[in-house]
């Protein structure tokens, strides 16, 4: 991906553990590298549709002077998560914090941290087979496209499905969901239970009846054999509930693990 770089744009802040520090300030040195299309704006040379490098710099410069944090790894954090928020053409970036006057009693040239933060790509399961499923599903709809962290939410066509896994239960009715977020997986995770817990679900039988039911199936750049978060779902090549819709939102998009193309997988079913 194209890239805007600002290289070690100067703020004097007060970050930092010692009372000195905030108290007295010092130099910190900001580098970024802004992922994002440039061809739109170099096409058009039309500043409109590029980010204002200008206005990063400011935002940067003035938000590590409104703030003031301990350490420089929630410096950049936060404000990793600011510029992301600010300009919506920024797809990712890698932000470095120097803090070259560090209180060190020993000789060096720089200290910092970097970190690379960005919106990724995510698609959800979502499914419901108790109450008024379509109001479920479409409320968790509104709360994740209202959520701050969460954009460019898409839904599959819902279809009804026969219950899958040998519990005796009313038919479900299924989608899948694409969405960016700034969340982590974990992150991601927590506010899917939120809304599943809002739904009023409650969890009496495993596979058993649910008034809404969030299964993360792909997170971009995330492979994961943790027990309290497995992605890609490890059953979905066995699920026609979750292929069908996934292959209306991303037919060529492939298992990290597998190789295979959601259409693929489909068609072996
Ligand atoms: N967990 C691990 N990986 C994930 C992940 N990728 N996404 C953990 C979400 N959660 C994940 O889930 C149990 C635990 O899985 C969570 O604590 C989480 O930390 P749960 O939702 O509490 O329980 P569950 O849903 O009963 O179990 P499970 O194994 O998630 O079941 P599924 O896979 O959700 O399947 N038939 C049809 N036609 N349509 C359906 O939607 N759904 C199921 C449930 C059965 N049959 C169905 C359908
Ligand atoms: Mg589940």
């Amino acid at each position: 991906m194209d890239q805007i770089i600002i290289e070690d744009l100067e703020v004097y802040a007060g970050h930092g553990v010692y009372p000195e520090e905030t108290r007295e300030g010092q130099l910190f040195k900001v580098s970024a590298i802004l992922n994002t299309d440039l061809r739109p704006a170099g096409m058009a040379d039309e500043l409109t549709l590029s980010t204002n490098y200008g206005e990063v710099c400011r935002l940067v410069h003035r938000y590590l002077r409104e703030n003031t944090f301990l350490l420089i790894e929630a410096a950049a954090e936060h404000l990793a998560e600011e510029i992301l928020l600010s300009f919506p053409l920024v797809e990712s970036l890698v932000l470095e914090l120097k803090k070259p006057m560090a209180p060190v009693k020993i000789p060096f040239s720089n200290i910092a941290v970097k970190i690379e933060r960005g919106w990724r790509q995510v698609y959800l399961g979502i499914g419901s087979n108790m109450g008024d499923k379509q109001a479920y599903i479409s409320e968790a709809l509104d709360s994740l496209r209202a959520h701050p962290k969460i954009r460019q939410v898409k839904c599959s066509r819902l279809i009804v499905t026969e219950p899958y896994g040998g519990v005796e239960q009313d038919n479900f009715l299924n989608g899948a969901v694409g969405l960016k977020t700034l969340l982590s997986p974990y992150e991601l995770l927590a506010l899917l239970q939120s809304l599943e817990k809002k739904a009023g679900r409650e969890r009496l039988v495993h596979w058993g009846p649910r008034t809404l039911d969030l299964d993360v199936l792909f997170y971009e750049g995330f492979v994961s054999d943790d027990e309290r978060l497995i992605v890609p779902h490890p059953d979905m090549s066995n699920r026609r509930f979750v292929l069908e819709p996934l292959d209306q939102l991303c037919p060529g998009y492939i298992h990290p693990l597998t190789g295979k193309t959601v259409r693929q997988m489909l068609k072996e079913l």
